[in-house]
């Protein structure tokens, strides 16, 4: 069943990049409310726990170590169907694959730097909220 709520990340190529002004109005034009938002760094051990998934992945230890140099923001949106519409708003995981107009099309220069996270499921989305807001944090 779709759930309403949906977890994202502009990585640090979006930060660095001046980005996050331009990504959070598309998101917030594209329907989405933000419910949640934070800019915050993770630590090398604490993007390693955020991907641990990938654990094993020839590409995880530059993901866990781009993801740990620089700041990011993090933030929980909400839209019905959120998870579905949100990955089909950032676009493919490889910008050079993503449709036009899509946030990584507009923004994200490789696979690896693709400046926007998205969660791929509604268990993961609450995981991953979790895992950056605690409950007070979260409305
Ligand atoms: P998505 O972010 O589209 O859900 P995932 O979950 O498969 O993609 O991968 C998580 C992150 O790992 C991606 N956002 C990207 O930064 C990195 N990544 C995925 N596949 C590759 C790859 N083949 N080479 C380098 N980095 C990758």
């Amino acid at each position: 069943m779709a759930t309403n709520r949906t977890f994202t990340m502009i990585k640090p190529d979006g930060v660095e990049n001046d980005h996050i002004g331009a990504i959070l109005n598309d998101i917030t034009k594209g329907g989405f409310k933000i419910i949640a938002l934070k800019y915050t760094k993770l630590t090398a051990e604490t993007a390693g726990e955020f991907y641990a998934v990938h654990k094993g992945r020839p590409f995880y230890n530059d993901l866990v170590s781009f993801m740990s140099s620089g700041p990011i923001v993090a933030a929980i949106l909400e839209k019905d169907n959120a998870v579905e519409d949100f990955r089909t708003l950032i676009g493919a995981t490889d910008p050079a694959k993503a449709d036009a107009g899509t946030l990584r099309n507009k923004y994200a220069k490789s696979i690896e730097a693709n400046t926007v996270h998205g969660s791929d499921s509604d268990e993961n989305a609450a995981i991953e909220g979790n895992f950056f807001f605690s409950q007070f944090e979260r409305f």
